[in-house]
């Protein structure tokens, strides 16, 4: 019963996440085989960098949803780690498409993610190799149909947004996610759907995963913050509510302000748009998910997929 000891069968290296064919330094291999060392730097010191992509099904096949600005922030992370990588946003978008045509999909989310390797432990990463994978995973509505269709309930979490001067929060990097990975588990084992967290002030900053959006009077206020990731998905609805005729005010806000408002949601690559029904069991207008909410969530899924010849120039055609 000595824990030194293992029966001599290596962990199964293929998760359930059915990602199929892996990018992996330039060479598409199977999931099983897209294998790292235990001694990874990035499993030790969160030291890597990724993103989250989503392609979506058109008439023309698979497109991807604005994949050059996550290629250009996958790069602009890794630059504010430091990180001396040597490929061109050209490359990454080369190999996202690589990666969805090898396995055939129609629609999924995509995982790029760089990271240093196994040559020394030890902070100072200088003498890791940079490595890069891109993964295709098949991944429904974020925070489920229920929070879609009812609106999901927020608690503002006990965990404060890191700021700028401690993280660099502008970079989607792994180490910075444990602060949104606490924020959500203690959301969720309270029993709510997500997470609302607050900067050290007591300003509002993001979701665990997303930006936030608030209606009030008939004007679309979009949290501005400067310890925010900056959204990609914010900049969509910033454009698609601005077309729709609705004012759009980049703001501050506190949480109570989100209280009062009108409607509430949340946007994301992975979220989407998913409106807020209640935050800290108060709730938001009706206490339902919002006609606004709802009406940007179709106008979005309509344009991601591909629907609006208009905002075509978002999409990159996977099999064209
Ligand atoms: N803030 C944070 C902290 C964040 O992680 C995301 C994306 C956003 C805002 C929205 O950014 P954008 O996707 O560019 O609109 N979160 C990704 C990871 C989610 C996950 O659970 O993993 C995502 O949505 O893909």
């Amino acid at each position: 019963m000595s824990a030194q000891t293992s029966s001599s069968t290596a962990p199964a290296t293929t998760s359930s996440l059915n990602a199929g064919l892996i990018w992996f330094d330039g060479r598409i291999v199977p999931e099983a085989e897209a294998t790292v060392s235990v001694l990874t730097h990035a499993l030790h010191y969160g030291t890597s960098v990724f993103e989250g992509i989503r392609a979506y099904e058109t008439e023309r096949g698979a497109a991807v949803f604005r994949l050059r600005e996550h290629s250009e922030r996958l790069l602009a992370s890794a630059k504010i780690l430091g990180m001396p990588t040597e490929w061109s946003a050209d490359d990454v978008d080369r190999a996202i498409l690589e990666t969805i045509r090898a396995n055939e999909r129609v629609s999924c989310y995509v995982r790029p993610l760089i990271w240093y390797g196994a040559e020394s432990l030890g902070v100072n990463p200088g003498r890791n190799k940079l490595h890069m994978m891109v993964a295709t995973l098949p991944w429904g509505i974020y925070l489920g149909e229920d929070a879609v269709r009812k609106g999901a309930a927020l608690l503002t979490s006990s965990w404060r947004r890191s700021s700028g001067d401690i993280m660099p929060t502008k970079a989607k990097a792994g180490g910075n996610y444990v602060n949104s990975v606490l924020a959500n588990a203690e959301a969720r084992e309270l029993g709510f759907d997500e997470a609302l967290l607050l900067d050290k002030e007591g300003f509002v900053a993001e979701g665990s995963g997303e930006n936030i959006f608030f209606l009030q009077g008939g004007v679309l206020y979009a949290i501005a913050h400067s310890v925010n990731l900056r959204g990609i998905t914010r900049d969509t609805v910033i454009t698609l509510a601005r077309d729709m005729g609705t004012p759009v005010e980049p703001t501050m806000a506190t949480r109570d302000e989100l209280y009062t408002a009108d409607e509430v949601f949340m946007v994301g690559t992975a979220a989407e748009v998913t409106p807020i029904a209640s935050i800290d069991k108060r709730p938001i207008g009706a206490g339902v998910a919002g006609p606004y909410a709802l009406a940007m969530r179709e106008r979005y899924l309509e344009v991601v997929g591909g629907k609006v010849p208009a905002y075509h120039d978002w999409l990159t055609f996977v099999y064209d």
